[in-house]
């Protein structure tokens, strides 16, 4: 079976669900990273991709129960739930006027009672502050979320945030698309087929953005394998994602707590299978807050070529366990590539390289 998959790759031929499977299976985690690390060089070669990026949460808040989180709050009046004003948002921003930054990453929870103008006013005063910074913000979900509250389409609710200034989404919310799984970590969000229908109506409208996949938790193999397969297939369509990022599960301090983190080992096999089935995603996260610093270096040789970014603020993580440091500057994450064998680009949010500072 491995054989096999190793020739349909070299002849360009496309690996099958049976075939991820396997890869999920096969004794030796090496060769599969060998697989991967070939289909890699083969699109980037040494290149490691990172960005000069800021991660904001503007609010905790979130009527969403989902199982695996660790940071929201449900109530407006629970302690530690916070919902910043604009001008904090926008003083976290003007507080790095001396970066250069490229992206903005907003995320943030589910927040029953703050009207639409709260975003389009969030994204409307970001790029005031800095019109060069490209932001990304507000995952599927809380489209879905803002459609439904405000009594809008999604196609109506992705117009009305563009046109004040988003730029892509990130990839978040994707969890597990698999109904078994998603009903029971998460089964008062948006579903996969929502999920999925929002990216598309997204590359519609001209934005790229991301897909991740939340992995360790209750999930089989087959199920991560079908989750790769339906973003593949609407990449076909779309040409829309430029990074799947799988995201290994933090257990502390939520409800899947008596589970343990995925290994070290299973993180490298399943970046390497994302690798080898998502054949038309052009690049493969490596997000070191999630796999830790060590193992995002070991991932640049298991078909990983991008590493996220400076993030510099980051709560989702660190609130489930994350012991990686909160910030990287430039500096470090290029000596972190170098030190791994490979060679570290700054790039923006669309992948062309930047070449002006390193700080
Ligand atoms: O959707 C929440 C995950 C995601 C936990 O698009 C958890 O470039 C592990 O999507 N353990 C948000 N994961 C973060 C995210 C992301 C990160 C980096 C880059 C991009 C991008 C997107 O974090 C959520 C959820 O899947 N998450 N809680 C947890 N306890």
């Amino acid at each position: 079976m491995f054989g096999d998959i190793a020739a349909k790759l070299d002849a360009g031929e496309r690996l099958t669900f049976e075939d991820g499977v396997a890869l999920f299976t096969h004794p030796d985690l090496h060769e599969v990273g060998r697989l991967a690390n070939r289909e890699r060089e083969k699109r980037h070669g040494a290149t490691t991709y990172y960005n000069y990026n800021l991660r904001l949460e503007a609010t905790n808040v979130c009527v969403a129960s989902c199982m695996f989180c660790s940071f929201a709050r449900l109530k407006p009046g629970d302690a530690e739930a916070y919902t910043m004003t604009l001008e904090q948002v926008f003083d976290k921003l003007r507080a790095r006027k001396d970066q250069p930054l490229t992206e903005v990453h907003v995320v943030n929870g589910l927040h029953p009672d703050l009207p639409f103008s709260y975003y389009t006013d969030l994204l409307k005063g970001l790029k005031a502050i800095r019109p060069e910074i490209h932001l990304k913000c507000f995952t599927a979900v809380e489209i879905a979320f803002f459609a439904d509250l405000y009594g809008m389409t999604d196609e109506q609710v992705l117009r009305a945030l563009m046109a004040a200034g988003l730029d892509s989404l990130p990839g978040g919310g994707a969890e597990i698309f698999a109904p078994r799984v998603r009903l029971k970590i998460a089964h008062d969000k948006c579903d996969a087929d929502r999920y999925l229908a929002i990216h598309r109506i997204a590359h519609g409208v001209g934005m790229k953005t991301n897909v991740t996949m939340l992995y360790g938790h209750i999930e089989t193999f087959e199920e991560r394998v079908d989750h790769m397969l339906r973003v593949r297939a609407l990449n076909d369509e779309t040409a829309g994602f430029q990074a799947f990022i799988p995201l290994a599960f933090h257990p502390d301090g939520n409800q899947l707590r008596k589970l343990p983190a995925p290994s070290a080992t299973d993180t490298l096999r399943t970046i390497a299978v994302s690798r080898l089935m998502l054949d038309n995603v052009s690049h493969i996260k490596a997000f070191w807050v999630a796999t830790g610093v060590d193992v995002a270096q070991i991932a640049l040789w298991y078909g990983a070529n991008d590493l996220d970014g400076t993030v510099q603020e980051e709560r989702i993580y660190h609130m489930a366990g994350s012991r990686t440091p909160l910030a990287m500057t430039p500096a470090a994450i290029e000596r972190l590539v170098t030190t791994a064998g490979r060679v570290p680009v700054e790039r923006d949010t669309f992948y062309n390289r930047i070449t002006a500072h390193v700080s």
